[in-house]
């Protein structure tokens, strides 16, 4: 698709493709034109009714967007998420410990899982009870931005129980007077904003703190199996902990893609032939191309085409393709935990870039670092399973064997 154009037409669910790195950043930095108030999935909120009462920051535009994003800026303000760090670091520490006592794991269950399911419900303020629903509803929501296929159909399969304890868990009775939850809820008292939507805030942090992390430990853990030099480079300094998550999430990009919706004509493809190490923004908004027809243009040796989105129309911002794009990174493919991997589009960018960011490096950064203090060599000690779904890149299972350092 990235060497399709700088846009692509997909005609099997009638949406439009953008996948190379410059065109990816511009729409996602172009809410004016990309509107998410219509969903960021394949449905369109303006034509079928969603399965859920929408996201008051996914899925909306400003001015509404930038009310309860200020909120939930605060809630994990980069002061609240140090204060964290001591009972991260703790808890990476004793997992780490048992894992390499016991040896060999499913390194997806019992790491990549298991961290996130105590320490973010805990940092949230959740009751013990049922946690594991976390992971059952964030693959339920990370599907439904997809197509009503089989996929989705069977994370819908039996989801009540999920759906209705999300609900109860998001109240503020369910949740301790200390943790995000109760921050969110405290914005009531103040008028910042109302009960019900201190709900459906609260709700963003089970649907969208779970399963990312899951799935960014997981890539962490499987580039630093697949890539030993790399691992001895993290053993070697502990502090690349940070740049080799990092890295994981730019090459496997857990959350692979995003729509969004255009609210007038959107013209594609100016000025960026090279891709984005220089130049133009590539966009321009508002039919510069007239009639929607196609023109060649050449710009720094490459012929690009301007194409025109209608308006209405549902654009698929492919990040995990944007992370790979040869017009921008060297040798995309490769896991290089000293590459500068800053200005991916793993956690977006933009007025909706990824809000928990701060605290899933944190997460990042603990696991790796406890593993490169702890631990000699990963072994690969089983075949690695790899678990589908309509948005999220990821792993079922992933067995190995940690030898002690
Ligand atoms: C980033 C993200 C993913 C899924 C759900 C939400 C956010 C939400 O706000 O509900």
């Amino acid at each position: 698709m990235r060497d399709a154009g700088p846009v692509a037409y997909l005609p099997r669910y009638d949406l439009f493709a953008i996948a190379r790195y410059a065109h990816v950043q511009a729409a996602l930095t172009n809410w004016q034109d990309f509107s998410s108030a219509r969903g960021v999935g394949l449905a369109d909120f303006a034509r079928e009714k969603p399965w859920r009462l929408p996201s008051l920051l996914l899925e909306t535009d400003p001015p509404l967007h930038d009310r309860t994003r200020k909120l939930m800026d605060r809630v994990l303000s980069p002061a609240a998420i140090r204060a964290l760090r001591a009972d991260f670091t703790a808890a990476a520490d004793a997992l780490i410990d048992a894992l390499v006592e016991r040896g060999s794991f499913d390194a997806v269950r019992d790491l990549a899982e298991a961290y996130p399911l105590t320490v973010f419900p805990d940092a949230v303020g959740m009751p013990r009870e049922n946690r594991r629903f976390l992971l059952p509803y964030g693959n339920m929501v990370f599907n439904s931005f997809g197509p009503r296929n089989a996929f989705f159909e069977a994370a819908l399969r039996d989801a009540a129980p999920v759906l209705e304890w999300v609900q109860a868990q998001s109240r503020r009775e369910a949740l301790a007077p200390a943790g995000f939850g109760a921050v969110i809820h405290a914005a009531v008292d103040t008028g910042e904003v109302a009960r019900d939507e201190a709900e459906i805030l609260a709700r963003s942090l089970l649907t969208a703190g779970v399963d990312t992390t899951v799935n960014g430990l997981g890539a962490a853990l499987y580039c630093l199996a697949r890539f030993p030099a790399q691992f001895e480079r993290l053993r070697a300094d502990p502090s690349l902990a940070r740049g080799a998550f990092e890295e994981a999430v730019r090459l496997e990009s857990p959350v692979q893609t995003f729509f969004r919706t255009t609210v007038h004509d959107v013209a594609i493809g100016r000025d960026v032939g090279t891709g984005g190490k220089a130049g133009g923004d590539g966009m321009t908004s508002g039919g510069m191309t007239g009639d929607g027809t196609t023109e060649g243009e050449e710009t720094k040796g490459e012929t690009t085409k301007i194409e025109t989105i209608g308006a209405g129309r549902k654009v698929l911002l492919f990040l995990g393709a944007a992370n790979r794009d040869p017009r921008r990174w060297e040798q995309p493919d490769d896991y290089d935990i000293t590459r500068r991997a800053a200005g991916h589009v793993g956690f977006g960018t933009g007025i909706h870039g990824c809000v928990g960011a701060v605290l899933a490096r944190l997460e990042g950064e603990v696991v790796l670092t406890a593993l490169a203090r702890k631990v000699a060599r990963i072994e690969i000690a089983g075949t690695p399973r790899r678990r589908y779904n309509n948005t999220l890149r990821g792993l079922a299972s992933l067995p190995i064997t940690l030898h002690a350092a």
